[in-house]
């Protein structure tokens, strides 16, 4: 089998903080405990198989920048397996545990369903030799139901029921062969269910059709038997300019409605928090203060560009507060950090790509470190704990327990007088969050 990464000839190794070597990690270091588990245990990496090796660097004023020898084949499922071999050999001379993907980033589409179909079986026989050769295991499944020009108009929200029924045969088949290589989980990322324009859109009834789509997903997950998490991605906006999916309170709200709530959890993504003008942190304190919070997009934006740029995260304020949000929720159960970025334009070598993924897995890393250690200090747990302290007993307790009506408040209000108030403490509070970078 031809080397695709020639560069990286030994898998990547932790050096530590000292080291020069830009190829190593001088803080991932996957065998370290940190309370009780190891770092490869608590940040579960996974690469995504469509920017890593599917998009070559175009962007809305040209086409793409990186010639990589396993796009030379001609022949498209030829192709196919070449990326799937480089694929592989970059999983494993990274070192990491998950990877992810759309059906179509692994087998090209063909002229007819049965066609892509027998396409993505072939892959996915090579996509199981090569995960037991390697180990590396598949962390979600899903399936691209926004580049065809058919999903124009969305893809459960169509207009048109027949292309309804080309998307449900193609998550059916995407459920099928997640399924058969193991997923942890499956996505749902609705590319364009949304619209463009209200003036041309019944939204009730697009709801409808998406509540209804889910749940036949659901009852055919649990036809087969596929034991894995299903997964909403949110995301407000791009390529339509609503997408349903807004954000994770509206998932949340939306999977209520549709009575799907027990049977989804969120996966939540960086850029798509700020594009809908969340933090990433928020987006994930709202999962996990709902019991929604499943796996992770980690990338990062660019608040000066308005759109999903899907950088490589690098951030380590924001990697600390969500591994401490992650941590403080009990970590990731059948989710994991998958990097859902893709390196710059002009960074055209192959080695970019290991740069790329080094830099992020240490942001995380430490993020990591960061994070058990301030959760262990308890410095923040205890101050909103005192913060609320007035909950827990007396009047708090009462009104909690439901023991006060509106009446009995203002009885209790006459009495008492004016509400003493506290500190916010801010500032101090960022001072301490900064000690723990
Ligand atoms: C696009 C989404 C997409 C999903 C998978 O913005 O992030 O990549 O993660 O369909
Ligand atoms: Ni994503
Ligand atoms: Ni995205």
């Amino acid at each position: 089998m031809p080397e695709y990464f020639p560069e990286v000839s030994e898998p990547i190794q932790y050096a530590g903080p000292k080291s020069n070597k830009a190829l190593a990690f001088k803080h991932y270091n996957p065998k370290k405990k940190i309370l009780g588990k190891t770092m490869a245990e608590h940040l579960k990496f996974s690469v995504c198989y469509w920017h890593t090796f599917m998009s070559t660097g175009s962007d809305p004023f040209g086409p793409g920048t990186m010639l990589r020898t396993y796009n030379e084949p001609e022949d498209p499922m030829e192709q196919a397996k070449a990326t799937m071999d480089a694929a592989f050999e970059f999983f494993s001379k990274l070192g990491v545990g998950y990877w992810c993907f759309h059906d179509h980033d692994i087998a090209p589409e063909g002229e007819t369903l049965a066609e892509s179909n027998r396409n993505i079986d072939a892959m996915v026989k090579l996509a199981k030799k090569h995960q037991r050769a390697t180990g590396v295991k598949l962390l979600w499944g899903t399936s691209n139901l926004f580049s065809n020009r058919r999903f124009m108009a969305g893809a459960a929200t169509n207009p048109s029921p027949e292309v309804y029924a080309y998307a449900a045969s193609k998550v059916k088949k995407a459920i099928e062969v997640t399924k058969e290589l193991g997923g942890a989980g499956y996505v749902f990322w609705g590319g364009r269910e949304g619209y463009d324009t209200l003036l041309n859109t019944d939204m009730e009834r697009e709801l409808d059709h998406l509540g209804r789509f889910l749940g036949q997903a659901v009852e055919y997950k649990e036809k087969i038997g596929f034991k894995g998490q299903f997964y909403i991605e949110p995301k407000p906006k791009e390529p339509t300019k609503h997408q349903y999916d807004f954000d994770a309170a509206a998932c949340h709200a939306f999977l209520q409605k549709y009575d799907l709530v027990d049977h989804f959890k969120l996966n939540i993504e960086s850029n798509h928090a700020t594009l809908a003008a969340h933090t990433f942190i928020h987006e994930l304190e709202y999962a996990a203060a709902n019991d929604m919070l499943g796996s992770v997009d980690a990338n990062r934006g660019d608040l000066l560009i308005g759109w999903d740029t899907d950088q490589f995260p690098t951030d380590i304020r924001e990697c600390t507060l969500a591994m401490y949000i992650i941590l403080r929720a009990g970590g990731f159960k059948t989710g994991g950090l998958n990097f859902d970025a893709k390196v710059r334009r002009q960074s055209i070598d192959t080695v970019d790509l290991f740069h790329a993924h080094i830099g992020a897995m240490d942001a995380f890393a430490r993020g990591l470190e960061n994070a058990a250690k301030l959760l262990s200090s308890k410095k923040l747990e205890k101050f909103i704990q005192k913060r609320y302290a007035g909950w827990d007993k007396g009047l708090g307790a009462k009104i909690e327990s439901g023991a006060m009506d509106f009446e009995a408040l203002e009885s209790y209000t006459l009495e008492h007088g004016e509400p003493k108030v506290q500190s916010g403490r801010q500032e101090m509070l960022e001072n301490i969050l900064n000690e723990y970078l």
